[in-house]
């Protein structure tokens, strides 16, 4: 089988050290592996089966012998640095915000829309969707195909670990303090504390009264499925450290049974259903956290109107949110195109 150079952009972060794993969990048939990062981290090693990777500098990291560039740096880094990898023949795997809408770059959840993929050509870049996005997405996709969805009602109750392992320390400090630890920790990479506490704000406010969170969602269902369906989305942050959850509300053109809905979940690709509620079978997202599959629990129709659905997803956001699903855009784009 041929080999592949790969390269992981931002491998310090909690995403790009998920891609190092999920690379060896995966068996991806790698030849050679770079992790790159900003020069913060430059320098410091990282462990990749039983070898020592040397963190190299992404200012002055040659892509010219990098077949694949898995990309999850902060802000707008990729902006700069995808089109600089992609210049040096490398295919990028984009786990930011920056390309998502652009009409050029496929934004592919593998189980939903792999057809998507040999877009890529066009500017050698293919997005990774929003965390929310992905796990959504993998709960509507069949109940889509087999009834049709109109309309989506999603409010989301999110981890800190997507916003980095300095907000996750922002998190553990502040509930130390409440107990007492004497240390005084304000909110940095939150907008309000995060401890004991939800904040009904991920990332910025748009004029339309929105976050940008909640607008990544409603434009990316439609890119990825169907402009047609209509999305409105609240989300909001949790002092969970790892694992989104999603109150899914949905409204279909046929009519679907809970039954039925549970069904198509169950045959769908990544997707496990948990769900008998008498024996407290639902799931958490200390549960999901560390597991590849997106889990749907409390499938229930919707009383308050005629055709429609509530159900409870939840996936781990740094693996199928992240970094699962841009391995696993790798391992379509390997085996479609890159042969
Ligand atoms: O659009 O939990 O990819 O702060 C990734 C981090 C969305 C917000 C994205 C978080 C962002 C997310």
């Amino acid at each position: 089988m041929k080999k592949f150079n790969v390269a992981v952009v931002g491998a310090s972060g909690n995403v790009g050290r998920e891609m190092l794993n999920i690379l060896v969990e995966l068996d991806f048939p790698v030849d050679n592996v770079y992790a790159v990062a900003s020069s913060r981290t430059a320098g410091t090693v990282i462990d990749f089966k039983g070898k020592d990777l040397i963190v190299q500098d992404l200012a002055t990291f040659d892509f010219s012998n990098v077949d694949i560039g898995l990309f999850s740096p902060g802000g707008s880094v990729s902006a700069q640095y995808a089109p600089i990898a992609v210049k040096a023949g490398c295919v990028v795997v984009d786990n930011t915000s920056h390309f998502r809408m652009d009409p050029d770059v496929p934004l592919v959840v593998p189980e939903v829309n792999p057809q998507a993929i040999g877009g890529y050509t066009k500017k050698g870049i293919i997005a990774n969707p929003n965390c929310s996005t992905i796990q959504m997405v993998m709960a509507l996709k069949p109940i889509h195909d087999a009834a049709t969805i109109t309309r989506v009602i999603v409010s989301t109750y999110q981890a800190v670990s997507g916003a980095g392992k300095d907000a996750m320390d922002e998190l553990f400090e502040q509930s130390r303090a409440t107990f007492g630890s004497g240390k005084i920790v304000p909110p940095k990479k939150f907008t309000k504390e995060i401890a004991f506490n939800v904040i009904p704000q991920i990332d910025s406010f748009l004029d339309n009264g929105y976050t940008k969170e909640e607008m990544k969602m409603v434009n990316e269902t439609k890119k990825i499925m169907d402009p047609a369906i209509r999305v409105t989305a609240t989300t909001v942050r949790v002092p969970v450290y790892n694992g989104h959850s999603e109150s899914v509300t949905i409204e279909t053109k046929k009519k679907i049974s809970a039954a039925e809905a549970r069904r198509l979940l169950e045959n769908f690709d990544g997707v496990v259903v948990v769900d008998d509620p008498a024996n407290l079978a639902y799931i958490t997202p200390r549960e999901a956290a560390g597991k590849n599959a997106t889990f749907v629990s409390r499938i229930r129709e919707d009383e308050s109107v005629d055709n429609g659905l509530n159900m409870w997803v939840v996936a781990d956001n740094l693996r199928k949110g992240a970094a699962l699903n841009a391995v696993q855009i790798a391992q379509c784009l390997i085996r479609d195109h890159l042969k």
